[in-house]
């Protein structure tokens, strides 16, 4: 209910009477006054005026669809927006969606089932972060679709900006923490791609984490110290992600091959790569042609292709 009253006001130009609201929602309105004070003490800056009613105040740092798409400049990436208070995974949202055009991006508020890879959870409270999804229908091949997380990997780290670098495959990380990870997921039969959906969770404002991920997760703001525009960011990664795809999809990974490697932490590295159920030891050397992770063991060089391993520095999680 709290989230109907809160689209409601978002999407009103003026004020809106809690007799209005209270007949759309077939509600009383002292319900809807209770659930408008406990929007405000969650921090929503929402004015009432007698007689009027209530106005949602849009701010420059408002997260919404309509601040991100101010700031796109992209041709087809995320000109659609379905932007939610709450959802399960905006991943799910996608699918659950999956008819809607090439480039339409979900963007949650909140995930209460956040997803990681391998059914992992992914922490994605309320107000902080960037939890969103990008549908995509490209002309690949089932096989090339893990390539779209190396690509949107560089999009992050080149919308983050210096700091924040790609951990291989495709978690980005501050030094030793990680602040986004993003999870692509497809639709596919033998030999075409239906739709694919590319999850991207950034920390953006995140004050803190629960012990369990305290020492090995971040934020920007935690890293940085300062509160970000976390429309702004996501505008930005869309606005990396477009050109970097559109290369790819003419040229292959190796079009974007050389940008990867600019922002991967992982090479030079002494890794340890869990690999078909072995651990190897050896130096991450190179990122092959396909998005592989080349690494120099005793036993010769060996190539991992994502998907297929997790990859742990020897002296600590990078
Ligand atoms: C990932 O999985 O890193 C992919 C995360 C993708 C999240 C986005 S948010 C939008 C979209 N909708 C979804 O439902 N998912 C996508 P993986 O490499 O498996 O990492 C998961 C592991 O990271 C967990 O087991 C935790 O240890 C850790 N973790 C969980 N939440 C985290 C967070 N917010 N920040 C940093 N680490 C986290």
């Amino acid at each position: 209910m709290r989230n109907k009253i809160l689209e409601i006001l978002q999407n009103a130009d003026t004020y809106i009477s809690g007799e209005e609201i209270s007949q759309k929602l077939g509600v009383s309105r002292a319900a809807v006054w209770k659930h408008i004070k406990k929007l405000k003490s969650d921090g929503y800056d929402i004015a009432s005026v007698t007689n009027k009613g209530y106005k949602f105040m849009k701010s420059e740092d408002m997260f919404s669809g309509e601040t991100i798409k101010e700031k796109l400049k992209t041709d087809f990436m995320a000109t659609n927006i379905c932007f939610l208070n709450m959802t399960d995974s905006t991943n799910e949202e996608a699918k659950r969606h999956s008819d809607m055009p090439d480039g339409t991006l979900f963007v949650s508020e909140i995930q209460t089932g956040g997803k990681g890879r391998l059914g992992r959870n992914w922490a994605s409270e309320r107000g902080v972060g960037v939890w969103m999804s990008l549908l995509l229908k490209p002309n690949l091949l089932p096989q090339e679709i893990s390539q779209i997380t190396l690509i949107a990997g560089i999009a992050v780290c080149k919308a983050l900006g210096n700091n924040f670098m790609i951990k291989w495959p495709n978690d980005i990380v501050a030094e030793t923490k990680k602040v986004c990870g993003i999870l692509t997921e497809m639709s596919a039969e033998m030999e075409r791609v239906n739709y694919v959906i590319c999850g991207i969770g950034i920390n953006v404002n995140n004050e803190k984490f629960d012990e369990e991920l305290l020492s090995k997760a971040t934020s920007m703001y935690l890293y940085t110290g300062k509160k970000q525009n976390r429309a702004k960011i996501a505008a930005a990664v869309m606005n990396e992600f477009e050109p970097l795809y559109k290369i790819f999809l003419k040229s292959g990974f190796e079009g974007v091959r050389d940008i990867y490697k600019e922002h991967c932490i992982t090479l030079e590295r002494e890794v340890q790569v869990i690999y078909k159920n072995k651990t190897v030891v050896g130096k991450a050397v190179d990122i092959s042609a396909d998005g592989g992770l080349e690494v120099e063991t005793d036993q010769g060089r060996i190539t991992v292709t994502s998907g297929e391993v997790s990859v742990r520095g020897v002296y600590g999680y990078i």
